[in-house]
């Protein structure tokens, strides 16, 4: 069966509260949300990038731009709606991961929809709940964080991971330590804030048996992360410089990092993620699944890959109250610190019209 167009939607989400990185202050999510149309299936994708190009060169109205003008067209040759068949097809046109991402998500739910599979069995998954942490940003003071990482772990989350950016690292890390314990699974996201001039500050956080420190130096700087790995006892993790298997597999090999954060938006799709997933299964490297705010469509999906057998650490994907009050789907609610894996067919959940139309702040159709 073929495409017979796909729409795009962008839809705009309040957060439940700010949240601050060390790339900005976040109070609602856009989105850019995709439903692939067949003759008799259909499918649903969204796109991770941002509003503006703070955390990766891709933001909205790009992704939105080349999807109309290049992606999209270039899918009119398909014969049939065949997810493997989106990056081959895509692959001429340079970079653009998250709007391809998006592209091949879509075709993807449609092609297992029609198929009658869920994407968790169809990317190998071996669990049916995922344990899940949460990610809390940087606040105005310590005790506000404290307040906010007991929340959370009333409400069961199983690993904290803490936003830092120099001026708030060792303080807020050494208070949380002392406060909830050494049991307490703790790591820490820099988001490419230091440089390698901040090794001898980051080695302080090694007294905090962190599992690890996600992207502390610039994206491009594979070397770097190499040379800050060996001063440090806290594992490097990498997450903006993960963007396909193939970089996945020169980081691991240059020592850049000894934990992979997997995010499908990030490194092209789905189906590239379970790539590295397999690369750094080959090597031994544990790897986790990342959040990027996904409504319940890409959280549905996040969840079906983190129940590979790889995914042996807690990911970013939390429960939808975690960002929204209203989530665009029926709501993903932890559970003992875990999130269910849909098994219906495809991503197993759709958005609620009446929702979806709240939401949205414009569509446009794309015919093939
Ligand atoms: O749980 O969805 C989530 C958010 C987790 O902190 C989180 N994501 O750098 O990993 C990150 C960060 C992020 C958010 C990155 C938004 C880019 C955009």
């Amino acid at each position: 069966m073929k495409l017979t167009g796909v729409e795009l939607r962008r839809v705009r989400l309040p957060l439940v509260a700010p949240f601050r990185t060390s790339f900005g202050t976040q109070t609602e999510r856009t989105a850019l949300l995709l439903r692939a149309v067949g003759a008799d299936a259909e499918g649903w994708g969204e796109c991770v990038a941002m509003a503006d190009p703070l955390y990766s060169s891709e933001y909205e109205g790009a992704c939105a731009d080349v999807l109309r003008r290049f992606l999209i067209p270039a899918l009119g040759g398909l014969r049939r709606l065949d997810a493997a068949a989106v990056a081959p097809a895509l692959a001429p046109f340079k970079g653009h991961r998250m709007a391809k991402a998006a592209l091949e998500m879509a075709v993807l739910d449609a092609e297992l929809r029609t198929r009658g599979e869920p994407l968790a069995r169809a990317l190998g998954a071996v669990h049916d709940r995922v344990p899940c942490g949460v990610s809390v940003g940087i606040m105005d003071s310590v005790p506000e964080l404290l307040d906010a990482v007991a929340g959370y772990l009333d409400e069961g989350y199983l690993r904290i991971k803490l936003k830092i950016e120099p001026g708030w690292d060792i303080e807020p890390v050494r208070a949380v330590r002392e406060r909830f314990g050494d049991e307490l699974l703790l790591q820490v996201d820099a988001n490419t804030a230091y440089t390698l001039a901040d090794t001898r500050h980051l080695a302080r956080l090694d007294a905090f048996g962190l599992l690890l420190i996600e992207q502390p130096l610039e994206e491009e700087d594979l070397l770097g992360h190499a040379q800050l790995a060996r001063s440090l006892a806290t594992p490097v993790c990498l997450d903006e410089s993960i963007t396909s298997a193939r970089s996945a597999a020169a980081a691991i090999t240059l020592g850049a990092c000894s934990i992979v954060n997997i995010k499908p938006g990030r490194v092209g799709g789905y189906l590239e993620a379970r790539r590295i997933h397999d690369v750094c299964a080959a090597h031994g490297v544990p790897v986790w699944c990342g959040g990027m705010l996904e409504t319940g469509l890409g959280r549905a999906a996040n969840v079906a890959l983190a129940a590979l057998p790889g995914f042996t650490l807690p990911g970013d994907t939390s429960a939808s109250d975690r960002f929204y009050r209203t989530d665009i789907t029926d709501p993903f609610v932890l559970a003992d610190g875990h999130l269910p894996v849909p098994d219906s067919p495809g991503l197993g959940v759709v958005p609620l019209p009446e929702v979806l139309e709240e939401v949205t702040v414009g569509t446009e159709w794309i015919p093939l």
